[in-house]
């Protein structure tokens, strides 16, 4: 997968892509990240990239040209022949896991961090293919949105997680995770729950999945309409309800 931030502030997403799990996925080749400079795609000798608005008003529009040629001149070095350009914008779908699954499929994403008051709206009907927020809150631009959708994008990508925690995803979508332990299995008076050190598998698989359920009815109770309960999950379900009530 190849990805483009186009950006006027590259030096925001220096750091996220140069640490940890993102940093060894781009360098096994599983993805490449690009930090495009939006105003390299000036021509004017001020190197302008937004201006006042038409009509009046406080706060800067990103002017179109810039966008324009920098998505037309990203798209044509693209060895890929499609190209899904994003918008981060407050006013755009919120992201969740469902769109970085769809995200993971593609091949090149160009993703536009947006500034000031917005963009120029022919950005938006001509250009864009898909607008994202990342929650409802405002921040002072796209970068650290698009950083997070970078994050939760090159994750899914395969050969990035093992078989196993790829497994375990579709769980994690609907439930929040179960508590964890390590040692020391005694900590200032607080116990590891004994079930977690009797080495019976089938019944710390039970003991997972029941609290997992707690918690997400206890702390997100939302994300278990989503969920798809297999009969026994159910059970402890009715079970938890009975004992919240
Ligand atoms: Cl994508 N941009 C801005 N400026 N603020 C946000 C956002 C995006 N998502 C949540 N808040």
């Amino acid at each position: 997968m190849k990805i483009d931030l186009v950006t006027i502030f590259p030096g925001m997403l220096e750091g996220p892509f140069k640490e940890s799990m993102i940093k060894r996925a781009v360098d096994r080749g599983l993805v490449e990240i690009n930090l495009i400079d939006l105003r390299s795609y000036t021509r004017d000798r001020h190197r302008q990239v937004d201006d006042t608005p038409y009509g009046g008003g406080c706060g800067m529009i990103l002017k179109p040209e810039p966008l324009f040629e920098a998505v037309e001149d990203l798209k044509s070095k693209s060895e890929y022949e499609r190209s899904w350009v994003l918008l981060m914008t407050p006013q755009g779908r919120r992201f969740d896991q469902q769109a970085a699954r769809k995200l993971s499929g593609e091949k090149h994403l160009i993703l536009i961090c947006g500034r000031y008051e917005g963009v120029d709206e022919r950005v938006r009907t001509a250009l864009i293919d898909e607008e994202f927020s990342i929650g409802d809150y405002v921040l002072t631009g796209g970068e650290l949105a698009a950083a997070v959708i970078v994050d939760a994008v090159v994750r899914l990508l395969p050969g990035f997680i093992t078989e196993e925690a790829a497994a375990n995803e579709s769980f994690s979508d609907s439930f929040l995770e179960h508590p964890h332990y390590t040692r020391p299995s005694a900590f200032r008076g607080m116990e590891v729950p004994s079930v977690l050190l009797s080495g019976n598998h089938a019944e710390i698989e039970r003991w997972r999945r029941k609290q997992s359920i707690k918690r997400t009815c206890e702390r997100r109770p939302d994300l278990l309409e989503k969920a798809k309960l297999l009969p026994d999950e159910k059970s402890y379900l009715e079970e938890i309800m009975r004992q919240q009530n």
